[in-house]
């Protein structure tokens, strides 16, 4: 766990219900086997540029784009694939995409770190990290006008970032719809945090009197319930919140990362709480579901990602010159 303690995870509220809990863990396993479809594709060549993956830190996505309506916006990182897939984005649009195919999301222009769809209230990835803090808090300057929330997602590193502090100043001023997520993974690219960042990063945002909390980031439900509260709250009017998920992304930050720099036990100690474990353990131990249940998700993934490759690589490229309009 990382150095400043996570809160108590809150307990599923009543009304909670098996098939939401096996929503959640079947969202969270579509990410985490749609990334290691798309690793296996990019060794192949199939896939070009760079990847950032996800994997391990699917609680974060899922928990806070599960209280979101369909008004509300949210930016997401180049670790964006959870991002997209958590809100819903059709997986095939979004592999197709990143195999570069004209029936991608973004006509197969974006590839893996730009996405956009703004049918799935995504309004973009972000190659530039404080790129999604910039564009979550312009979108709550509209959404103020209009009705609902945006979230913005980034890392621990990026509140490093000039946009982070201005942008949240800015928020709180003008009492805007924004929630901001930091997904804090302990490292931005080899990095650990702590040897870049002065003091803890939830006391940023307390210092503007923003309210903060810090949450286990593996666990989908204390996510769940943390952004529950801060969406109201931006509803209600009472401006932005402030939601630090713990977590630890289980492969190196890109492609070429074999992550050295680790510290001895690390990663297997993280492991241990893999979300999709503790998910599990949450779908037998607080909604009695049974083991049979939990296989025939697994199984009907990854039939659906085996169907998605063969349908993704028979589709054609773009052609040169014309760009595809975007719906919106
Ligand atoms: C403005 C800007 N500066 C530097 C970079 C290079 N860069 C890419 S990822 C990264 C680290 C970000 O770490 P963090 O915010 O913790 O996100 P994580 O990758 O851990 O999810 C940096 C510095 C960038 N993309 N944009
Ligand atoms: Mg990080």
């Amino acid at each position: 766990m990382n150095a400043h303690a996570a809160e108590a995870a809150p307990q599923p509220e009543v009304g909670e219900t098996a098939a939401v809990a096996l929503d959640l863990y079947r969202r969270m396993l579509l990410i985490r086997r749609f990334e290691e479809t798309i690793q296996s594709l990019f060794q192949k060549g199939e896939v070009h540029g760079t990847t950032h993956l996800y994997s391990g830190e699917e609680a974060s996505a899922v928990g806070v784009c599960s209280v979101l309506e369909a008004q509300d916006r949210v930016a997401g990182t180049y670790r964006g694939h959870g991002h997209a897939l958590a809100l819903g984005v059709d997986p095939q649009g979004l592999l197709d995409e990143l195999l570069g195919r004209a029936t991608g999301v973004c006509g197969g222009r974006a590839g893996s770190m730009n996405v956009i769809d703004l049918e799935h209230r995504l309004i973009g990835c972000f190659g530039i990290i404080g790129g999604s803090i910039a564009a979550a808090t312009g979108a709550a300057l509209a959404l103020q006008r209009v009705g609902g929330v945006a979230v913005a997602f980034f890392g621990d590193g990026t509140t490093n970032h000039g946009y982070f502090h201005e942008c949240l100043n800015f928020a709180q001023v003008r009492k805007l719809p924004v929630v901001y997520v930091c997904e804090n993974n302990l490292y931005g690219e080899f990095t650990p945090w702590e040897d870049v960042t002065a003091g803890q990063i939830r006391a940023r945002p307390e210092a503007m009197e923003i309210p903060s909390v810090t949450i286990d980031g593996n666990d989908v439900w204390a996510v769940r319930e943390a952004t529950r509260e801060a969406v109201e709250g931006a509803r209600r009017g009472d401006g932005p919140s402030f939601v630090e998920t713990l977590t630890y992304r289980f492969v190196g930050h890109s492609r070429s990362d074999p992550g050295a720099y680790r510290k001895p036990g690390e990663l297997d100690a993280w492991r241990e709480r893999d979300p999709l474990i503790l998910a599990r353990a949450s779908l037998a131990e607080r909604f009695g579901v049974e083991a049979d249940a939990v296989a025939a998700v697994d199984t009907a993934v990854d039939e659906q990602l085996g169907q998605m490759v063969e349908r993704g690589l028979a589709a054609p490229y773009p052609t040169p010159g014309i760009v595809r309009e975007f719906k919106g």
